[in-house]
């Protein structure tokens, strides 16, 4: 086997791979291989070496989605995610995993292993806290995205790589699954809680002022290429351990909205405080409000002094232009952490946040709480600017069943 056409690959494929191809392990070491993938996407093989304490990571991307084979998808994500986080590894040092090799046969990439660190969903639900994640992950956000926008990129540079990461048919999945189909009750793959399906209908297929903000959203999703957007930054994409942070799986990226990473990483942390409270874990909820609040704060603060620091646009520099632009970045992270709060419990894409909540009154509740939040969210973007803000429209959200 040459691996030179393509197929997707058994276990016992990709250590062959990992053992003729990548120039990792020595020629006698004796592999082993697992798929480890839970994602909707793709497969992951984790491959150890049985003689050293080497091991890798070999992601590959398979020409239909893991979740459904309606989602047929171009490859082309592999090089894109590979070539991503090569970038972000010199914009954020330390916080993705190093990347080895990348083939555009195989349409897979090698990478380095992370099984020190857990996935930060699953430590949500462990109900785990980490004291760096607000400090790491708006460091992440402020570099990948300052850094990649117009404010501090020469304008011919930013749009070779607008070019470079045009990324289509990752960006209809995130147009059809988080703008279309939870507000919509025809031509959707929406899979919603049976308790909650009338409340959907009343809630939110109904309401016909939600409904015109989400196109609004949609439209400026799909033409304000202002950074290099991770595209996908929910906790499921965070690996993570006491002292480290790691994004991965940038293959959603694409030049879009700043919000659309920021409000990703709010949303999701909603969930999990949503799990919390229905599990009734106080320390758990505590750390959840304050990291909100801190994501947000942090952002700010550090959007801010990189700006001063890095801006090299002529007109960015005029007086008032810096907090004009940061009032529409945190518009935008409103708007999009109630739409990932909305899709995520109508659409076809759930949360084990939510969806691991035993009791069917509490997730019931769980649920509409963060519809609830999410649709003010949207509707009050607008005057949302601090992290007290952001965390407020969750504290005042009540819902009685
Ligand atoms: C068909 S893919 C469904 C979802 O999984 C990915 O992680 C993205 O969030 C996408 O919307
Ligand atoms: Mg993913």
């Amino acid at each position: 086997m040459n691996f030179d056409k393509y197929f997707t690959m058994s276990e016992a494929d990709a250590a062959l791979y990992a053992k003729t191809k990548l120039d990792f392990f020595g020629k006698d070491e004796e592999l082993v291989c697992k798929e480890i993938g839970d994602g909707n996407l793709n497969y992951i093989f984790k491959i150890d070496s049985l003689s050293t304490s080497k091991s890798l990571i070999i992601k590959q991307s398979g020409p239909v989605a893991r979740i459904s084979d309606e989602f047929k998808l171009s490859a082309d994500r592999n090089r894109i995610e590979y070539e991503i986080l090569k970038y972000q590894s010199t914009l954020a040092p330390g916080l993705v995993p190093e990347v080895y090799s990348y083939d555009p046969i195989m349409n897979c990439t090698s990478m380095e292993d992370l099984s020190d660190h857990v996935i930060m969903r699953t430590e949500m639900i462990n109900h785990k806290q980490f004291k760096k994640f607000a400090d790491d992950i708006t460091t992440f956000m402020v570099n990948t995205l300052l850094l990649t926008s117009d404010v501090c990129m020469e304008h011919k540079a930013k749009k070779e790589l607008v070019k470079n990461f045009i990324n289509p048919e990752l960006c209809e999945i995130s147009e059809d699954l988080v703008y279309t189909e939870p507000f919509s009750d025809i031509n959707n793959r929406n899979d919603i809680f049976a308790p909650n399906v009338d409340w959907v209908k009343e809630n939110i297929y109904s309401d016909e002022a939600l409904k015109l903000e989400t196109a609004k959203l949609k439209f400026d999703f799909m033409n304000n290429a202002q950074a290099l957007v991770h595209g996908d930054l929910h906790t499921g994409s965070i690996f993570i351990k006491e002292d480290s942070t790691k994004v991965i799986d940038p293959e959603f990226a694409f030049y879009g909205p700043m919000g659309y990473d920021v409000g990703n990483v709010i949303a999701n942390l909603m969930f999990a405080l949503a799990n919390a409270q229905a599990y009734e874990k106080a320390e758990q909820i505590k750390w959840l409000e304050d990291t909100i609040v801190e994501v947000i704060d942090l952002f700010k603060e550090k959007f801010s002094k990189a700006w001063d620091e890095k801006a090299s646009e002529y007109t960015a520099k005029y007086k008032g232009f810096k907090e004009y632009y940061l009032d529409t970045v945190l518009r935008d992270t409103a708007a999009v952490t109630g739409l990932e709060g909305i899709r995520r419990i109508v659409g076809i894409a759930h949360v084990k946040d939510i969806t691991s909540i035993q009791d069917e009154e509490k997730r019931t509740k769980a649920e509409r709480l963060c519809m609830l939040a999410s649709k003010s969210f949207i509707m009050n973007r607008e005057e949302l600017k601090t992290g007290k803000d952001f965390l407020e429209v969750i504290k005042k959200t009540t819902v009685k069943l």
